[in-house]
């Protein structure tokens, strides 16, 4: 809490790039002394405009050339006054740049998403919209890239401020019919519409959280699990699907006793390919554990691969799955044709399959997310302030007094003003920004 007491007064600098050395470093700085700070450096600059510049450190020395931008508040991105130095990337530059700013009084190094954390206090920026800025900033697929450059625009955010807004409406008119409860002529029709609305919200609502499943997968990744008896030919296929030698692959059953993963990218969405331990009843101590874990991973799947060595097939029983599985043969290179009962037929050794068996990962990962345009729920806690949302409308449905109904209303618009954080969140800020890097 001390950073935002002092958020007001301090001006703050970060290098907002990657990693250096690179082509380009560029470094951020925010808050009332930018403006000194730009004209100490580099001279007046016209606002808003790219200038080409001698950078100066304030003994006269020559820093670097580099371009200068200055953006007066509040049309910046923190709604502070803000400017950006374009220097040579590497990290003598950016030290040497970071140094002589961090020397005038009154600027100093920004703490982890301070930068956004000044656009969401200046009112830049709801709280749902920081949030999918961090998703913008940590996207490594296309899918995630969509989903989250959608939700930094607004989209689920103004799903919550719409349902927000019909129940300060609801609200408003129950409490008017309170009011005139005595006279004559109010219509019992209105609460009667207001209340058919209230019960159509927490179906939306209820369908909305359902979501966060596909939001969970274009997150975290479409997770396939790989299954099988020993020496099926699973960390074969895993190899193959990781192009590399992941997993160690011997004729000796048990080799794999641990989990082991790779994350791929399949048409833009993220999929982890999980290869377990071999499914068998005659195992060591570190071997069965190793076989618990699959079984649990299975359970826990998006999609369960159950490879069968064609040439040897051995039954493992049950595969415990609440996920879609694919019975897949597998050595089809020294197996006869047709030998038994599968979706797929493979080959890791001469890769007969191998292509299929992506399409319909792929296409399987792809169903899981559903539509593309869907907004959903994107973090956990969103969908804990939708549940309490829905159960204060319940509350409010079947309240025994007009009074009692409305002050339920009161607590479900709270809760969704919590999430955009347009009502009292200051207890939710640290952890919220703490998801970021410096320099953002
Ligand atoms: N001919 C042939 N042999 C395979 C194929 N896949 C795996 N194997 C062999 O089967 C044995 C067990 O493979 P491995 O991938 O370790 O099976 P795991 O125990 O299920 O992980 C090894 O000797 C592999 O070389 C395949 O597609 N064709
Ligand atoms: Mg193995």
């Amino acid at each position: 809490m001390v950073s935002q007491m002092m958020t007001s007064k301090d001006s703050i600098v970060a290098l907002s790039s990657g990693r250096l050395p690179a082509g380009i470093a560029v470094i951020r700085i925010s808050g009332p002394k930018t403006r000194f700070v730009v004209e100490t450096i580099a001279g007046s600059v016209k606002d808003r405009f790219t200038t080409l510049r001698k950078l100066r450190a304030p003994d006269g020395s020559t820093i670097d050339h580099g371009l200068v931008l200055f953006f007066p508040g509040p049309a910046s991105f923190t709604g502070e006054d803000v400017a950006e130095f374009h220097v040579h990337g590497s990290r003598a530059v950016a030290a040497k740049m970071l140094e002589t700013i961090t020397g005038f009084e009154g600027v100093r190094h920004a703490e982890p998403g301070e930068f956004t954390r000044r656009a969401f206090l200046n009112g830049k920026l709801d709280l749902v919209e920081t949030e999918a800025i961090a998703d913008l900033v940590n996207a490594e697929t296309e899918a995630q890239r969509r989903f989250a450059v959608r939700n930094a625009e607004g989209a689920q955010s103004d799903l919550y401020a719409n349902w927000r807004r019909r129940l300060i409406h609801a609200r408003a008119m129950i409490e008017a019919e309170i009011d005139f409860a005595d006279e004559e002529d109010v219509p019992g029709s209105v609460s009667d519409a207001v209340w058919s609305d209230v019960a159509a919200m927490i179906g939306e609502i209820e369908r909305h959280i359902e979501g966060f499943k596909a939001a969970e997968i274009i997150r975290d990744g479409f997770e396939v699990v790989i299954v099988g008896a020993p020496n099926a030919g699973k960390s074969s296929l895993f190899n193959a699907l990781a192009q590399r030698e992941a997993a160690i692959v011997t004729d000796e059953p048990g080799t794999t006793r641990d989990l082991l993963e790779v994350v791929m990218d399949l048409n833009g969405l993220k999929v982890r390919i999980v290869d377990t331990a071999g499914l068998r009843h005659a195992a060591g101590k570190v071997e069965s554990i190793g076989i618990e874990r699959a079984r649990a991973k299975a359970g826990a799947a998006d999609l369960v691969l159950l490879l069968e060595d064609m040439a040897d097939p051995v039954a493992v029983g049950d595969v415990p799955s609440g996920a879609p599985l694919l019975r897949i043969g597998t050595k089809a290179d020294i197996a006869a044709a047709g030998a038994g009962d599968y979706d797929l037929v493979i080959s890791s050794k001469d890769g007969t399959g191998l292509d299929p068996l992506l399409a319909q990962i792929g296409s399987r990962a792809a169903a899981a997310v559903g539509g593309s345009g869907d907004v959903l729920p994107s973090r956990l806690r969103h969908v804990e302030l939708l549940t309490k949302t829905t159960g204060f409308l319940r509350a409010a449905l079947s309240g025994r007094s007009q009074e009692l109904r409305a002050e339920e209303l009161r607590l479900a618009a709270d809760r969704l003003g919590r999430i955009i954080g347009a009502v009292d969140v200051e207890d939710l800020l640290d952890v919220i920004f703490s998801q970021f890097c410096i320099g953002k």
